[in-house]
């Protein structure tokens, strides 16, 4: 098979365009938190598909784009994953989790107890495809792990962007969630994110991040 090629455009932007392009994107960026207490204010599914469609556009191994967005409104499927979610979290933070884990996790003020699975208005559940079955035969998918990371990091991003809020969750294991959503076999579930709006009242912790100079070295 050739492949068949057509010429790449991108709107040439002047340096100071570039600058603050970049100066904005991290200003925007810098300002997301990752929130615990949602309110239940409805979301337009329109803005849900908006942020799916960009999260999509991430780069993936031979463009094989291998993730799955389960979208969930549906109230008895968000009971039913809050329910296994707190089954596995409980085991979670009262055995399998170190004493120094559970001591890292102080600042956050996280426990077993994960309301809002069903206060926020929609839960996405990303799931990763291990290989995909075409005419019968089982092709394997490149690099998925990559490929789905940089695609929530998309995520996040778009979800910030539409001035709303999330939470990376993760239920260990997360097994459960192909069961309640009935997902095929080629699929694992890989990140649980509630969106919606912040609750009136939500705290974030007081953190900062490392500055430029701890997370980068330059080889000029
Ligand atoms: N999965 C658990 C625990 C947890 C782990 C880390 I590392 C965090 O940054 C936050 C939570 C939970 O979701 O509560």
């Amino acid at each position: 098979m050739t492949q068949k090629f057509i010429p790449y455009q991108q709107k040439e932007l002047t340096k100071e365009e570039q600058e603050t392009n970049s100066e904005n994107f991290y200003q925007l960026l810098d300002q997301r938190r990752s929130i615990r207490e949602f309110s239940d204010r409805p979301v337009d599914i329109k803005i849900i598909e908006n942020i799916v469609k960009a999260a999509s556009t991430a780069p993936s191994g031979a463009h094989k784009q291998p993730w799955t967005f389960c979208v969930i409104s549906n109230p008895e499927i968000k009971k039913q994953i809050r329910d296994a979610a707190e089954i596995e979290e409980k085991e979670n933070y009262s055995k399998r989790m170190s004493d120094r884990w559970i001591e890292d996790l102080e600042p956050f003020g996280t426990n077993w107890e994960k309301p809002f699975i069903e206060i926020a208005p929609y839960i996405i559940v990303v799931f990763k495809r291990a290989h995909e079955t075409i005419d019968g035969e089982k092709r394997n998918n490149y690099y998925v792990n990559e490929s789905v990371g940089i695609a929530c990091g998309m995520l996040i991003s778009a979800i910030h962007n539409a001035g709303l809020v999330t939470l990376t969750h993760t239920p260990s294991p997360m097994n459960f969630l192909t069961k309640v959503l009935n997902r095929p076999e080629n699929e694992r579930a890989y990140l649980l994110l509630p969106v919606g709006y912040a609750a009136n009242d939500a705290e974030v912790p007081d953190i900062h991040r490392k500055s430029l100079n701890e997370v980068m070295v330059r080889y000029d």
